[in-house]
């Protein structure tokens, strides 16, 4: 594994070496070659959130800055990465999603593949539950197949749903699967695209499913790449990417094959139909709090500043007038700007000293770490750091560095109990343990 991730690293160096920053680089989501060089943090958050404001003697300040734990409320000590599956070897993973006792994983290429959960430590081995090469393109090193949903009725009609890209478009699209046998491969034959657009740079695709709580499908889309949103698109709300889009796939309505929730907010004007939240840059992975439903998101930076995101129905999430809580474009002067289009700054970010490229987890509802309880868990791809983030009083949140691992994290996903699972570029899997 050493090994492996050695020659990721060298590779990432070479590419990083004409573009060591993100200006050139343009890092996008957390994918192989995306990331710039390791940097050895020592963890310590500065996130520049809204947290930043308060006053050092805070417990949410101790709790990150200098490393100290903080009595009860710290779960730093108390977790470890185990390698799971260890008999296994996944080609660029880049979703986790769980169905009652499989764990399933997107391979970039193309591949969703069944792993069963009571062998994660036994080693355990793949079935390929759909091979969707044949349509795929993953030349890019953001493209490919890069999110997977299962329909809330699954185990009544089979249905699932995929976000790839081929080499001009995204797909959103539905498969049914055969329900008699779980597990059993789909031939992909009866695919019915719901959804595409067109993707002009092979970057910044997003690629995250889910269904919320209201049974809706959510989708993130990236600002469409190149660098600095060259076509405005995250604050352009007539066009779907740099946004997280929501549809009914419920019904059909009109010319297309799923209908816009009546509260979507341009469902009547104003804007695309189906955008839900817009002003983004590149979700990578978003989730669901199983508890409250709150929605989160991580939203890959570009020269500066990863930030983490509460995304709620219109909200805009200030890309490019703003890159995290700064102003991006213009560089300065943005404010008025800003407060005009109702920007929210995010709940959390963090610079170039934690981290190169953020990837979204989820928050923690299981019960092997207690200490975890209601934290929000996400990572860097870049730097390998595992964070917990929490709301300690009403809008002002507080980031404990969890651990610091030598992985490039390129997504988390929960198992049907709600444990936690990460995967790194190099294709090994971990679940987060108590220690
Ligand atoms: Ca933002």
């Amino acid at each position: 594994m050493k090994i492996k991730w050695g020659l990721y690293a060298l590779l990432s160096l070479a590419l990083a070496g004409t573009a060591a920053c993100k200006q050139e680089s343009d890092g996008g989501a957390g994918m192989p070659g995306e990331s710039p060089q390791r940097s050895q943090s020592t963890g310590g958050t500065t996130g520049s959130g809204s947290n930043a404001e308060l006053p050092e003697s805070t417990p949410t300040e101790a709790s990150g800055n200098d490393g100290n734990d903080s009595g009860d409320s710290s779960a730093r000590a108390n977790v470890k990465l185990t390698p799971v599956f260890q008999g296994v070897n996944l080609d660029r993973p880049t979703a986790i999603e769980s169905r009652g006792d499989r764990l399933y994983v997107t391979e970039q290429e193309g591949r969703i593949v069944a792993l069963r959960a009571a062998e994660a430590d036994k080693g355990g081995k793949t079935e390929t539950l759909l091979d969707l090469t044949d349509r795929v393109y993953s030349k890019g090193t953001e493209q490919g197949l890069l999110g997977l949903a299962f329909d809330p009725q699954y185990e009544v009609n089979g249905f699932i749903y995929v976000n790839y890209t081929t080499r001009t478009n995204t797909i959103i699209a539905r498969y049914s699967l055969p329900l008699e046998e779980r597990a059993a491969s789909g031939d992909g034959k009866d695919e019915k695209v719901l959804m595409t657009f067109k993707q002009l740079y092979a970057n910044h695709n997003g690629g995250q499913l889910a269904f919320g709580p209201d049974g809706y499908l959510y989708i993130g889309t990236g600002d469409g790449g190149g660098s600095g949103d060259p076509q405005g698109n995250g604050q352009n709300k007539q066009t779907l990417l740099g946004k997280i889009l929501r549809i009914d796939i419920g019904k059909a309505e009109g010319d297309k094959a799923y209908a816009i929730p009546a509260d979507n907010p341009f469902a009547k004007s104003g804007g695309a139909k189906e955008i839900y939240a817009y002003g983004l840059r590149n979700p990578w992975r978003f989730s669901f709090d199983a508890d409250t439903g709150d929605l989160w998101a991580a939203d890959v930076g570009q020269n500066k500043f990863e930030e983490i995101d509460k995304i709620v129905n219109g909200g805009n999430y200030g890309w490019k007038l703003k890159e995290a809580d700064r102003c991006y474009e213009p560089s300065s002067g943005c404010e008025s700007a800003a407060k005009q289009a109702g920007v929210i700054a995010p709940i959390w970010s963090y610079g170039r000293e934690d981290g190169q490229s953020v990837t979204g987890g989820y928050v923690y509802r299981g019960t092997a770490i207690p200490g975890l309880a209601g934290r929000y868990v996400y990572g860097d791809y870049g730097s390998g750091a595992i964070w917990a983030l929490k709301e300690e009083v009403s809008g002002h949140y507080g980031n404990e560095l969890l651990l610091q691992s030598e992985l490039n994290i390129t997504t988390f996903g929960l198992d049907e109990q709600g444990e936690l699972y990460l995967t790194s570029a190099d294709g090994e899997l971990y679940r987060l343990d108590p220690r």
